[in-house]
């Protein structure tokens, strides 16, 4: 028996396009770069040699075209975990299920998803200025903790060894990090040897979740100094962004490939930071658009 999905669970607009992103099936590539900030689709896209599609809603900025030859989506998913579930819950949707029908299709149809964004630096070689592909994710959100199969997707024992070395218990683990590896094979063919692979923490906030302290005190003052001491068969956390975990973990229960890149646009060891970013992004944007 197929899968049948009613229009309370997948909910279509009247001219046939996702209700959240407002694409329609046709539109979609199989090879999808994400961003968080809407203005960075058109950055993104002026590489494009032609656009076949344009389309904006809310947060979610969509352009297709093509690049070199090869068919590319770029869609912009705002900030934080919550939208990564909107995003890949509906690009899976419009990959995989029949608009008319309403029913899973026979064939699965794999996307390649890369996430370009921006991130906070933590170690001495990620100052502003570097690329740093997430190897691994440790999600402070908590949204994957919502579908079946976390545990099989999930590194047990890495999980076990974070929360240990923090000390945390009570409100500070729940819900519980979650850890979750992303594919393979794009960040051999993305990162290749000239970024960073490091363990990327996805935080539920940009302030106190990363340990940003403004008026308001931290639950775990030492909270940074642990992340950053913290070590695990050889890996060592290397970044804050908010987006990487849940991508990399829906990604892994669907069965599509994802990766997440950022620009360390902040360095929070030696305490520095650059809003300046534009052009650098561009050259990590090119470089993307070439691997993928
Ligand atoms: C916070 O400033 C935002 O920047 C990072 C974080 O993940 C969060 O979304 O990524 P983007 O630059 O892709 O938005
Ligand atoms: N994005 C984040 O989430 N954190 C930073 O420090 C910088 C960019």
């Amino acid at each position: 028996m197929k899968k049948y999905f009613p229009s309370s669970e997948l909910i279509i607009n009247e001219d046939g396009s996702v209700f959240h992103l407002h694409v329609k099936p046709e539109w979609l590539a199989d090879k999808v770069i994400l961003v968080g900030d809407p203005g960075r689709v058109a950055l993104v896209a002026s590489h494009f040699e032609n656009k076949e599609c344009e389309v904006e809603s809310r947060e979610f900025k969509t352009i297709t075209g093509t690049y070199k030859g090869k068919r590319i989506t770029v869609v912009s998913t705002g900030i934080g975990c919550d939208n990564i579930d909107i995003v890949m819950n509906e690009l899976d949707a419009l990959a995989n299920i029949d608009f008319v029908t309403r029913e899973e299709k026979d064939q699965f149809r794999q996307l390649e998803l890369v996430r370009i964004g921006t991130c906070g630096g933590l170690q001495p070689n990620t100052p502003v200025g570097t690329f740093v592909c997430s190897q691994k994710s440790i999600g402070f959100d908590g949204l994957l903790n919502f579908y079946a199969g976390r545990n099989a997707v999930c590194d047990l024992p890495f999980e076990r060894a974070f929360l240990n070395h923090m000390g945390w218990s009570g409100n500070m683990c729940a819900p519980a990090p979650y850890v979750i590896d992303a594919s393979e094979e794009l960040i051999d063919r993305i990162a290749k040897d000239d970024m960073v692979r490091g363990v990327t923490i996805a935080a539920g906030g940009f302030f106190g979740p990363q340990g940003r302290e403004l008026r308001i005190p931290l639950a775990d003052p030492k909270q940074n100094d642990k992340i950053e001491t913290f070590e695990y068969k050889s890996y060592k956390i290397t970044n804050f962004e908010m987006e990487s975990s849940a991508l990399a973990g829906l990604s892994r229960l669907m069965g599509h490939k994802a990766m997440t890149v950022c620009m360390v646009i902040a360095n929070r060891l030696i305490k520095e930071a650059n809003t300046g970013y534009k052009n650098t992004i561009d050259t990590l944007i090119k470089t993307v658009l070439d691997r993928i």
